[in-house]
């Protein structure tokens, strides 16, 4: 088979994280005064904290110093590690687990790929941290996806050349840092949101070794 490794995004692929950062953001968009809608969320899946920050505040039409945007940054991450502070493994998304163990059984390294400097606290929660052989997040990349570092800093933790590597994405920034790493790449969700991934899938439920050989022989 053409792939030795796969990379995961962690939220909206391994746990379903996004709700909790949107109703912390949502709190903080209240608190400037402005609705954030869910269909507003959507812009921030995969999108690392500052930079969701300034889409959020061109949402709102509020200008800020950088100083009180870094305050607000604080506020947010403050409140969201609070709601994840009670995340357990019930929370892994259906099929997850038995998948990584498919992939460990036969002979494939695994990664994480995650623009969240949170990342490390919420598969520690969940109990996930030992299905890994390596974890890249936010606090390891100076450049947010669409750039490739994460999934190219993964790929080299592994020793494994870029093109032998496949990742599974549910947001199109991430779906472009794969592309611009030379990966192969897998949608998780919905089609219109994943242009440019090689597949889609729903979600893991029905991903298994043998379906994963025979997309990629
Ligand atoms: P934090 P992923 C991303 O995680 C989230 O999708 C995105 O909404 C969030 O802003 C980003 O992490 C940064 O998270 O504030 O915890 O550092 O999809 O790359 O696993
Ligand atoms: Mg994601």
């Amino acid at each position: 088979m053409k792939i030795k490794a796969c990379l995961f995004d962690l939220d909206g692929v391994v746990v379903d994280t996004a709700r909790y950062h949107y109703i912390a953001w949502k709190k903080i968009a209240e608190d400037l005064g402005f609705h954030f809608s869910e269909n507003d969320n959507e812009r921030l899946k995969g999108v690392s904290r500052m930079d969701s920050l300034d889409i959020l505040l061109t949402i709102g039409k509020v200008t800020l110093k950088q100083d009180q945007k870094e305050l607000l940054a604080d506020k947010k991450n403050n409140l969201y590690v609070s709601y994840i502070s009670r995340m357990t493994p019930d929370e892994i998304l259906p099929g997850v687990i038995s998948f990584l163990d498919e992939l460990r059984n036969n002979k494939i390294l695994i990664a994480l790929g995650s623009a969240s400097k949170n990342a490390m606290t919420i598969l520690d929660l969940i109990n996930l941290t030992q299905k890994f052989d390596a974890v890249i997040d936010g606090n390891k990349v100076s450049l947010a996806k669409p750039d490739p570092e994460v999934f190219l800093k993964g790929a080299s933790e592994l020793g494994i050349n870029p093109n032998s590597c496949l990742v599974f994405e549910d947001a199109q920034a991430g779906i472009d840092a794969a592309r611009n790493a030379g990966m192969h790449v897998i949608g998780v969700g919905h089609a219109e949101n994943l242009k440019n991934a090689e597949f889609i899938i729903p979600g893991f439920e029905n991903m298994n070794f043998d379906r994963l050989r025979s997309l990629y022989l």
